[in-house]
């Protein structure tokens, strides 16, 4: 079984959001189309308390982009973004939120973020998605959505080293790009991992 991963396709990552990935929106038509050729579709959603370590609000002095250490793990501070029931945290409404047969949640423990869909960035919790896809017979992924250089890269890493042959659309992904080329070095670490890049011409 082939199941195809959207990643974070929600308010705050699209143009106006608080951390608006450059470009997000463009990928949304070709996702919808995408849906329709999976036997199984599941959506990864960054979903954070208020007072999560990841925002750099929690932090005095700190401002959005500087590194710190939180509980052990370097840390990039972000805008205050996703933030559980609120607008920006709630998906696209141009994404066809229908054709999606189960949500994991990721990021709600204000102590350690969560790029992957998988597992938090220290690999304690999982978040269910690798039983599901297991309980489903799922042996490919393809992996789409927000951002290229940040969750759809760790869960790209994290599919193939859980043993699922793993591929990224990669015209269906757009990235946050905090230092120039970080889309091309993002892609290439993929590369990498054994993780196959293609473009969604080559899908659809
Ligand atoms: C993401 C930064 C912070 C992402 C989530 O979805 O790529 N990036 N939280
Ligand atoms: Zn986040």
């Amino acid at each position: 079984m082939k199941a195809l991963i959207v990643v974070d396709i929600q308010n705050d990552f699209l143009p106006g959001g608080t951390l608006a990935v450059p470009e997000g929106d463009q990928i949304i038509p070709i996702v919808n189309n995408l849906m329709d050729r999976f036997d199984l579709v599941v959506a990864t959603q960054d979903w954070h308390p208020a007072d999560h370590g990841s925002f750099a609000s929690n932090h005095k002095g700190k401002t959005p982009g500087e590194q710190i250490l939180l509980y052990g793990f370097d840390q990039i501070l972000w805008p205050d973004h996703c933030i559980q029931n609120s607008a920006g945290a709630k998906f696209s409404k141009e994404l066809k939120v229908s054709q999606i047969d189960k949500i994991f949640q990721k990021g709600t423990d204000i102590l350690i973020d969560s790029y992957s869909g998988f597992f938090d960035n220290g690999k304690k919790k999982d978040t269910g998605l690798n039983e599901y896809l297991k309980a489903n017979n799922v042996d490919v992924v393809f992996i789409v959505g927000l951002a290229t250089d940040y969750c759809v890269k760790f869960t790209a890493l994290d599919a193939a080293q859980l043993g699922y042959r793993t591929f990224v659309i990669q015209d269906a992904t757009r990235a946050v790009n905090l230092r120039e080329g970080d889309f091309e070095k993002s892609l290439k670490e993929m590369k990498s991992e054994g993780i196959g890049i293609f473009k969604s011409d080559e899908i659809l």
